[in-house]
């Protein structure tokens, strides 16, 4: 049975501002106004599906290690900004959260400022709509150019999955797929049926169109997107892992990054004109 609608409260998370939504189901997030970094997902079950990195650093200006960092305007060094861009290190702005019947949601934004054009001399809106209903989170992603004229991005929502055990968990989905492995440092395709992660893994799949499944002994994730056709598997096994400071040296045993993205083809975005992307993970 629904418990009657309890709205969104605004929260201190590690000493900064956030929002928890709960849906009338029992689904719960966590989404903070540093980064509109979603830091928490719990569908009906109230099972925790995000990796947060137990050592994850919160504070002005800097990239938290887990949950979902929002990537804009570049995706990792693929360009002449800081790594992943600047969106995830800048606070947004709460535009609307409520809970309804069947969910809750919370809108945030962010537009551009002395600062990002100090960094990107480019006008844009950029917006995060996260809502949950039962086992589903859906992020939506849409970037605006209020300017006149066009503007080029990369974007991701670069989700960290929650895996009791990586070595036990395998991605469907990706049979087929062009990539390239930026680990080995060339292009490939993916001839396995299945993806077991049993080594260092940073690969962009490009052009990916079929859901995927992220299988577990006693569960599984769905996971789909649109309008956002590159998927990102990153896990940064034994001695990458060692190298992060705001990362447990076995962290990587309990996360894998599926990141839906747009890295390979920039939105190319006329004045005056939006985008929009989105990511759903469904709890199995
Ligand atoms: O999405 C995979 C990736 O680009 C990896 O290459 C790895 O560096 C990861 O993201 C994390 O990047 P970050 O800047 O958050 O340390």
């Amino acid at each position: 049975m629904s418990s009657p609608v309890s709205q969104p409260q605004r929260i201190d998370f590690h000493g900064m501002p956030a929002i928890h939504l709960r849906a009338p189901d029992g689904a719960e997030a966590i989404v903070m106004e540093h980064g509109a970094h979603i830091v928490s997902w719990k569908p009906v079950g109230g099972v925790e599906r995000l990796y947060l990195s137990p050592d994850a650093v919160f504070a002005k200006g800097k990239a938290i290690r887990g949950g979902v960092p929002v990537i804009f305007p570049q995706f990792g060094d693929r360009g002449p900004l800081q790594g992943h861009g600047f969106a995830r290190n800048q606070v947004w702005e709460v535009v609307a959260s409520r809970a309804g019947e069947d969910h809750a949601m919370a809108h945030l934004c962010l537009r551009d400022s002395d600062a990002s054009r100090a960094l990107w001399p480019h006008p844009f809106l950029l917006e995060l709509t996260l809502s949950i209903s039962g086992a589903r989170l859906d992020i939506e992603l849409e970037c605006s150019n209020p300017g006149s004229e066009p503007i080029s991005f990369m974007a991701a929502l670069h989700t960290y999955l929650a895996v009791r055990e990586v070595e036990q968990a395998s991605l469907q989905g990706l049979h087929g797929q062009r990539y390239y492995d930026a680990v080995k440092k060339k292009d490939m395709r993916e001839t396995g049926t299945e993806l077991v992660i049993e080594e260092e893994t940073d690969r962009v799949y490009f052009d990916t169109r079929n859901p995927l499944l992220l299988k577990e002994p006693h569960r599984a994730l769905a996971i789909q997107s649109e309008r956002l056709p590159d998927t990102v598997v990153w896990n940064p096994w034994v001695e990458r892992s060692i190298k992060f400071s705001d990362f447990p040296d076995k962290g990587f045993r309990h996360m894998l990054c599926v990141e839906a993205a747009t890295i390979e083809h920039p939105v190319q975005l006329a004045a005056q004109h939006s985008w929009w992307g989105r990511q759903t993970l469904m709890a199995l």
